[in-house]
Order: structure tokens, then sequence, then C-alpha cells
């Protein structure tokens, strides 16, 4: 057992315009004064925050055709992903915290530019691959995957401030687990592409233990490449993170979710995460924002090297004598 040292920067994405439901931008905040930075580093990481980004435009803007807000959204993902470039290349492993989902368009850009091509596990009760003619709702938080995808392009029209996202994820290097509400353009994508998804029937069926190893077996099998984790909390049951905006019943429980990161972070690989869709204006009352807000939290420190048996002490560590 080695007392590891992680550095870790963390940057506030407190954005809510890829969805309609306000309050989600409260996620960093929130996540941060549930302690989050003193966790990290009482468990022996070297901790940089870099705030919270401004993201939020003044002006209202008209729909495009369904599709709302798409210059806020284009714009904020564009100065998040020189933000988790920026954090790359200080060399820490980058945890954005959300904000709404649409975000990951900028988080894995910029990861990606920064490191090359990467492996991304999408953690997420949805699966986040409308394309803007797929999309039923408008929302971009519906759809960041499909500006991501190279198999996707040509199903993506041309959009305002959209012009520096390029394709830079492969499908074979996507998995998804925790799936539950999938829409029907949706499933035909994923069923197109061959894209490796585990719902939430594969986690009843296997367990979320196998679910971990095949999901490492089948990202590792050609080169090892630096994993994304892109974790939406409505992933996890609502009876545990109830506020968040399109919470799904049926969710992973408290100790699946948290089992997720610890796996990933005992691979080695995990060189960037997302955190987002913490919405405290969802919650019903003050415990149901905590519950979901101290579940975050649980999630991001078992990313970063916390495990539940104990952490080791530092090698200078001296047990006191009396
Ligand atoms: N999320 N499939 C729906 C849509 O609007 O496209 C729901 C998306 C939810 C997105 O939770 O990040
Ligand atoms: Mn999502
Ligand atoms: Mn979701
Ligand atoms: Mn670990």
């Amino acid at each position: 057992y080695i007392y590891m040292c992680r550095s870790v920067g963390i940057i506030g994405a407190p954005f809510s315009k890829g969805q309609s439901r306000g309050g989600v931008e409260r996620g960093p905040d929130l996540i941060r004064a549930a302690g989050l930075v003193q966790r990290l580093q009482e468990q022996g990481c070297a901790v940089k925050d870099y705030g919270n980004l401004s993201l939020e435009d003044a002006a209202a803007e008209e729909p495009l055709g369904e599709l709302k807000s798409v210059r806020a959204v284009g714009s904020a993902n564009r100065r998040l992903s020189d933000a988790v470039q920026a954090a790359k290349k200080d060399g820490h492993t980058s945890v954005m915290l959300g904000g709404d989902h649409s975000l990951a368009i900028g988080s894995i850009h910029g990861h990606t530019t920064a490191v090359g091509p990467l492996s991304v596990v999408w953690v997420d009760a949805h699966a986040d691959i409308n394309t803007p003619l797929t999309t039923y709702t408008g929302n971009f938080h519906g759809q960041p995957m499909s500006f991501l995808l190279h198999e996707l392009r040509s199903y993506i029209p041309p959009l305002p401030n959209f012009s520096w996202v390029k394709p830079c994820v492969s499908a074979r290097d996507l998995v998804y687990i925790g799936l539950r509400d999938v829409d029907p353009a949706e499933h035909h994508i994923l069923k197109l592409l061959g894209v490796k998804a585990f719902s939430m029937s594969e986690v009843d069926q296997l367990g979320v233990a196998r679910v971990m190893e095949e999901t490492c077996d089948y990202l590792c099998t050609r080169v090892k490449k630096p994993i994304h984790l892109s974790y939406d909390i409505d992933a996890i049951d609502p009876s545990v993170t109830p506020a968040t905006g399109t919470p799904v019943t049926g969710g992973l429980t408290y100790r699946e979710g948290v089992y997720i990161s610890e796996y990933l972070c005992q691979t080695g690989l995990l060189s960037g995460v997302d955190l987002v869709e913490v919405n405290p204006l969802r919650g019903q009352t003050e415990e149901a924002v905590q519950s979901t807000v101290n579940t975050a939290v649980s999630v991001l420190v078992s990313c970063l090297g916390r495990v539940r048996e104990g952490n080791p002490v530092p090698a200078d560590y001296r047990l006191p004598e009396p």
C-alpha cells in the first residue's frame, strides 16, 4: 500500500443553458462548500482550484429551430475547453464541476486536445447522444456525445459558435454505464455504431464488479489510453440523488456509484472527470439537496484515491507513543 500523491485541477463551470431548469449553475459552489477541496487534500492530493469560469452570457437568445441557446452553449464550451487544456498542461487530473451535461463537449474536447486519444466512460441514466436533428427537447445536455464522435460527423449541421468543435472520440472508445432512459433515435445510433453500453439491466444481470471488469477489458484490449469519466449524478437513484433536472427511477445505488469511481481510479488511467447535473433547486428539502451534493463529493474523492478500507498514511508517519 503506497501513499499516492495525485495532483488535481478543479474547474467550476456554472452553466445551465444546455437545459431549461435554473439552479444547476450553482453546482460548482455547492460541491466546494461540501468540502471537496479539503477532502482531497486530506487524502494526499495536491489541489489547484482554478475557480469558476464566467460562462452565462447576459443576452437571452432566440431558439434556432428547436435548438435552445445554441450560441451560449457553443461559447461556454469553447472557454471550458481552453480551461481544461490549461489544467492538463499544468499536469493535473482535470475535474470539471458542472453545470449541465452539455459541458462535456468542451471538457472532452479540451482533454483530448491536450493529451491525445481518450477512452470515455459515460455514467448516466441517459445516452446524451441525440443529434441537433433528432432532439425533440432542443436541449444540448441531451446531445453532447453526438458532437464528439468521429462516426457522427456527417450528421451534425454547422451551428453558430460551434465551428471550433471537432469530433475527437471513436465510438469503440466509448462505454456507457447506468442507462435507463434512452430516446428511440439514440437507441438507433447506439446500435448503428455498435457502442458498448451497460444499461441498468446489465448492472442487474452482471453486478457492478463485472460491469467494471468488462468495461476496462473492453477499453484496454488495444492501447491503454487515458480515461475521461463523464459522470451525470442522475445515473444514481433519485432516492439518493434527487436534486437533479431529469431524475429517472431505478438507478445505481450509492455503493455502485462509488464503486465505479474506485475501480476507474485504481486503473491508474483516469485523467479527467466531469461531475454534472447537481441542481439544488430540484431538491424538495434541504436533506434532499445535501444527500445529492454529498454523494457527488463521494464520487469525486473516490475517483481521486479515496478507498473505503481506509487510506494509507504518508511514508514519514510515525505512530504516536505515550
Ligand atoms: N442529461 N434524452 C433527453 C433529451 O432531452 O435529449 C434527456 C436528456 C437528459 C440529459 O441528463 O444530461
Ligand atoms: Mn447526462
Ligand atoms: Mn442524465
Ligand atoms: Mn485508488
